[in-house]
C-alpha cells in the first residue's frame, strides 16, 4: 500500500519529505482530490488556507486540469473569471468570493476598494492583471475534452479572451514598442522573484508600514517561506499609488512607482495571440489579425528583452531603460512562443541545460525559480529558488513546441516524482523536493493531470 503521507509545512517548522513515492493512478486519485477539494460552486481556490478567492493565472492552469477531471467545470471556472472582467478588457487578478470575510486574505476587498471605480464589475475583485495565459489554457483544455457544449463556451469566451487582449495592448504598452507593462510584481505571478529587486529597490517604503495591516499568509506558511514585511510594504505602497488614480492607466510613465515589462507576461501576451487564431479557425472566426499580432509581440519580445551577453532574456525596467541583472526561470519562458526564432531558442536552451537550470533528459529535480548559482539563490523563499509546476509546465509546453521532446521528457518525469514523493504543493524545495507553502494547491494537481494524461 503505498503511503500518502504529506510533508508537515507549518509555521516555523523545517518541512522533510516523508512518504514513498506514489504510483500512478495514487497520484492522480491525489490531484483529483485536491482539485474536488478547493472547488467552490463555480470555481477553484488555488488553495483553501492561504487564497480563499479566485486568481486569474491559477485559474486558466486549473481549467487544464478540470479538462482531465471534470471537463463542464473547464468552462466554469474561466467563465466565472471572466465574468468579473473590466469594462475597460482588465481580467482581475483576484476574484473576491463575498461569502469568505475580508480578513481572511490580505489584502481583502475592502484595501482595494473597486467598488466606487467606474469600470469595475459590481463584484468585487482587485485593479490589478496577471499574465493572460487564459487563451492558451482554454484552447489546451478545449483540445483535451473537444464536445459541442465546449465549442459552444469556447465561441462566448472568444469576445472576452480578445478584449483582455485589446486592453492589455492599448492601456498598458507604456514603452510604446509593442510590450506590456507591468505595474506590480503582482502581476507578472513570481512576486518577490529576485528579477524585481532593482526596480523594487526604488519604490520607496519602510517595513512599519506593515503595523498598520496584519498579514494572513504568514499565519498559514513559514515566514520565511514567504516574501519579507519590506517586499509587502512595496507592494502596498504601490497598490496605494494605482488605486489613488482610480487603477487608471493614462500618463503611468510619469507617475508610476513601478513599470516593468516581463518576458513571461509579454510571452503570454504572444502566445495568447497564436491560441486565439487557433480558436478563431475552430469557431469560424478570423485567425489572421491574431497570426499579424502574434509575430509583431514574438519580434518585440526578442528586440526589447532578450539579451545576447547573456543568451536569456531579462525583464526591462522603464524607469532606468536598463534590463535587470538577475537570471531567473523567467528568462526561459518565451520559449512559450512557437515563433521564438532558432538563435534565441538555442540560447535559452543553453541557459536551461546550465548549472543554473539543470534541464536535462534526464533530471533530478524540475527548474528551479532562480539561478541555482546566484549568491540571492534562497531555496525555500517562494520565487526566489524553489521549484513551481506552473512554470515548468510552461517552459515543458515550450520545449515540446520547438520539437525537443526528449528535453521535455526528462522534465516532465522530474515534475512527477517530485509530486509523486511530496504531494500537491503549492511549491517545492528544489534540492529536497520538500513541499513547501499549501499541501492542497490547485494548480499543481492540475498541470500534474495534464502531464499523466500524455502518458
Ligand atoms: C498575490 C494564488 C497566487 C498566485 C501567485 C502567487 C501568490 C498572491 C499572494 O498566490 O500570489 O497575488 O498572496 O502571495 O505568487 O502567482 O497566482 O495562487
Amino acid at each position: 500500500m503505498v503511503k500518502q503521507v504529506v510533508p508537515s509545512v507549518g509555521p516555523g517548522e523545517n518541512p522533510t519529505v516523508e512518504s514513498a513515492p506514489r504510483d500512478r493512478a495514487a497520484l492522480v486519485a491525489l490531484a483529483r482530490a485536491t482539485l474536488d477539494g478547493n472547488w467552490e460552486h463555480d470555481h477553484t481556490v488555488p488553495s483553501r488556507t492561504l487564497y480563499p478567492h479566485q486568481w486569474s493565472w491559477d485559474s486558466a492552469f486549473i481549467a487544464i486540469g478540470w479538462a482531465h477531471a471534470r471537463p463542464e467545470r473547464v468552462w466554469s471556472e474561466l467563465t466565472s473569471l471572466f465574468d468579473a472582467q473590466w469594462r475597460d478588457g482588465r481580467v482581475p487578478h483576484i476574484v473576491f468570493n463575498p461569502a469568505v470575510s475580508d480578513a481572511a486574505y490580505f489584502p481583502g476587498p475592502g484595501f482595494w476598494a473597486t467598488g466606487s471605480v467606474d469600470a469595475a464589475p459590481p463584484t468585487a475583485t482587485s485593479g490589478l492583471v496577471q499574465p493572460p495565459v487564459h487563451a492558451l489554457a482554454a484552447w489546451h483544455a478545449y483540445r483535451r475534452a473537444p464536445s459541442d457544449q465546449a465549442r459552444a463556451a469556447l465561441a462566448r469566451l472568444y469576445p472576452r479572451l480578445v478584449a483582455q487582449q485589446h486592453y492589455l495592448a492599448s492601456h498598458r504598452d507604456v514603452g510604446g514598442a509593442g510590450l506590456v507593462s507591468i505595474v506590480h510584481p503582482w502581476e507578472s505571478g513570481l512576486d518577490n522573484s529576485p528579477a524585481w529587486d532593482d526596480p523594487m529597490a526604488a519604490v520607496p517604503a519602510e517595513a512599519a508600514v506593515l503595523r498598520a495591516y496584519r498579514r494572513r499568509d504568514i499565519v498559514h506558511a513559514a515566514a520565511a517561506h514567504r516574501p519579507t514585511d519590506l517586499d509587502y510594504a512595496r507592494y502596498v505602497a504601490i497598490v496605494t499609488a494605482y488605486r489613488a488614480a482610480g487603477y487608471r492607466d493614462g500618463d503611468l510613465a510619469h507617475r508610476h512607482p513601478f513599470l516593468v515589462e516581463c518576458p513571461l507576461f509579454n510571452a503570454a501576451l504572444g502566445a495568447a495571440e497564436h491560441a486565439l487564431a487557433g480558436i478563431a479557425g475552430e469557431i469560424g472566426a478570423d485567425p489572421g489579425p491574431h497570426r499579424e499580432r502574434a509575430a509583431r509581440i514574438t519580434a518585440a519580445v526578442v528586440d526589447r528583452l532578450y539579451d545576447p551577453t547573456t543568451g536569456t532574456f531579462h525583464p526591462r525596467d522603464l524607469r532606468t531603460g536598463r534590463l535587470t541583472a538577475a537570471r531567473t526561470v523567467l528568462g526561459l519562458t518565451p520559449l512559450i512562443l512557437p515563433d521564438l526564432p532558432a538563435r534565441q531558442v538555442e540560447a535559452v536552451l543553453v541557459e536551461a541545460r546550465s548549472a543554473r537550470f539543470g534541464l536535462a533528459t534526464a533530471m533530478p529535480r524540475p527548474l528551479p525559480s532562480h539561478d541555482r548559482t546566484a549568491v540571492d539563490f534562497e531555496p525555500q523563499r517562494y520565487w526566489r529558488g524553489p521549484s513551481w509546476m506552473n512554470i515548468n509546465w510552461l517552459v515543458r509546453q515550450g520545449l515540446l513546441g520547438h520539437g525537443h521532446a526528449a528535453l521535455a521528457a526528462g522534465l516532465g518525469a522530474s515534475m512527477v516524482q517530485l509530486a509523486a514523493v511530496a504531494g500537491c504543493h503549492e511549491y517545492f524545495h528544489p534540492d529536497t523536493g520538500a513541499g513547501l507553502g499549501s499541501p492542497a494547491f490547485s494548480w499543481t494537481a492540475a498541470l500534474l493531470l495534464d502531464i499523466l494524461a500524455e502518458d
